[in-house]
């Protein structure tokens, strides 16, 4: 069941003096073996518009957590008007506890550049960018090398694999270390030069994104499906998986289990399946789908990974009952404080609030109307935020209200039950 330092075989010096990956379980579609390229020559034989249609029967959805149908993005990039059309690739894994497209990028660099190729052949792009996570700058030698290699064989560059017109090439682009950069149209903002802040939408960057061209922004895990998809066929990949959420998921598993590391598991593994490969066990909480995700008891353990039940761009951390779990979700709005950007009111100062009244009540100093206060103003910032960071940074607090109120409950039972307590303007 279990490999270490990712598939065994990786002889590259560059890669042995990285991080150890160790990927645990193997799935299908990615880290199983492949053909390498055999997606990308695939698609040269059929037209773009059919490369298209076949990533929109695969059904597959985005990677990175919000599912969005990669099919119709690369549809609606290709038809939105203007002379110029980008590849972006978000390797801005900053979510906490997630890793797997750090491992990707070790591991299957040359599927993920595979399947930006696709996704340029598809769209008609001649430029792609990898986003690269700051803290990652450690790989980007060992990507610009894997980049050279794919020029030298015919597979960056002009007319590639002898397709006459059909030119693309990638540059790797560094983060700086702002979580808020994940959010795709700061990262278009930070690959434009300027500061990585969030800009409106719409228009969406199909239509509007990099200069202002028409520009599909996709995870790494979204490209390396895809070319595993132009590979081995839609249908292969859509009877995997459930009904709405086809294919596998990569799973980042981190905290207090035995066996940490990398899962593929195909859409709709019940959370009590990832625990019991992890060796996780006396669970009491998991965090999936990181700080911006949903922290879950054990009455969600029977649920699948799966968009339509526990979503995840990755992040599976797992909390035993040794811990305390107000303080992991104190610890994550901490965060959140940390990496807001500050534009939007809901969120810079939202996220404040929230953290000194959970603090409040941690300390036993809150009372029942606090927790009224928490679900009120959690909702209000995730509903009025500006972008990806504040619609999600309450979830800390709005998913342990619900999903661990006795927790609560009895940290405020013996505090008053009205205003006037949690109304004291000296402890405000
Ligand atoms: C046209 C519509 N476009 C939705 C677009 C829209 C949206 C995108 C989601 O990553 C995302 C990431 C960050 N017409 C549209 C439309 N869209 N309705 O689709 O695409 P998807 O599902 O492929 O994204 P994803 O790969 O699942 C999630 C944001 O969430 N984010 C996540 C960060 C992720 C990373 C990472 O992957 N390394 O850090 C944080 O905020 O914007 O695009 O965004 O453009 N009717």
């Amino acid at each position: 069941l279990v490999t270490e330092m990712g598939d065994g075989n990786n002889a590259d010096p560059l890669v042995q003096s990285m991080v150890c990956n160790n990927i645990c379980e193997a799935g299908p579609v990615i880290l199983s073996d492949y053909r390498k390229d055999g997606g990308l020559r695939k698609a040269l034989t059929q037209t773009p518009e059919e490369v298209i249609e076949d990533i929109k029967t695969s059904q597959l959805r985005g990677r990175g957590g919000a599912g969005f149908l990669t099919g119709l993005k690369w549809e609606l990039t290709r038809q939105a008007p203007g002379p110029d059309k980008f590849v972006l690739c978000n390797a801005d894994e900053g979510e906490p506890g997630t890793f797997k497209d750090r491992v990707l990028l070790t591991e299957r660099v040359d599927l993920v550049l595979e399947g930006m190729t696709v996704a340029a052949y598809a769209i008609g792009a001649e430029t792609g960018i990898i986003y690269l996570r700051g803290e990652y700058s450690y790989l980007r030698a060992f990507l610009e090398d894997k980049m050279n290699q794919r020029r030298v064989a015919g597979l960056l560059g002009n007319n590639i694999l002898g397709n006459e017109g059909f030119n693309f090439d990638v540059r790797i682009q560094m983060g700086a270390g702002a979580y808020v950069c994940g959010e795709e149209t700061s990262l278009i903002s930070s690959c434009e030069g300027t500061r990585g802040d969030p800009t409106d939408r719409t228009p969406f960057p199909v239509v509007k994104g990099y200069m202002v061209s028409p520009t599909a922004v996709n995870n790494v895990e979204s490209y390396c499906c895809a070319a595993r998809i132009m590979d081995k066929g839609p249908g292969w990949f859509s009877s995997i998986g459930t009904e709405r959420s086809a294919g596998t998921k990569l799973l980042s598993v981190c905290g207090d289990c035995a066996r940490p590391g990398i899962y593929e598991v195909p859409f709709g593994t019940k959370l009590r399946e990832v625990l019991r490969l992890a060796g996780a066990e006396d669970v009491a909480c998991v965090c999936v789908g990181g700080p911006s995700g949903q922290m879950v008891g054990p009455a969600q353990f029977e649920l699948g990974i799966s968009y339509e039940e526990l979503s995840t761009g990755g992040s599976v951390m797992v909390f035993s009952n040794q811990r305390d779990i107000l303080e992991v979700a104190d610890a994550f709005m901490e965060f959140f404080v940390d990496e807001s950007c500050g534009y939007c009111v809901p969120c810079r100062v939202g996220n404040v609030l929230l953290k000194n009244r959970l603090e409040r009540v941690r300390k036993g100093e809150g009372s029942p109307a606090d927790l009224d206060y928490l679900q009120r103003l959690g909702e209000s910032v995730k509903f009025t935020s500006r972008c990806g960071l504040g619609q999600t940074s309450p979830n800390p607090v709005l998913s342990t209200l619900k999903n661990f109120r006795p927790v609560y409950n009895a940290l405020v039972k013996d505090n008053g039950h009205g205003l006037n307590k949690s109304f004291n303007i000296m402890k405000a």
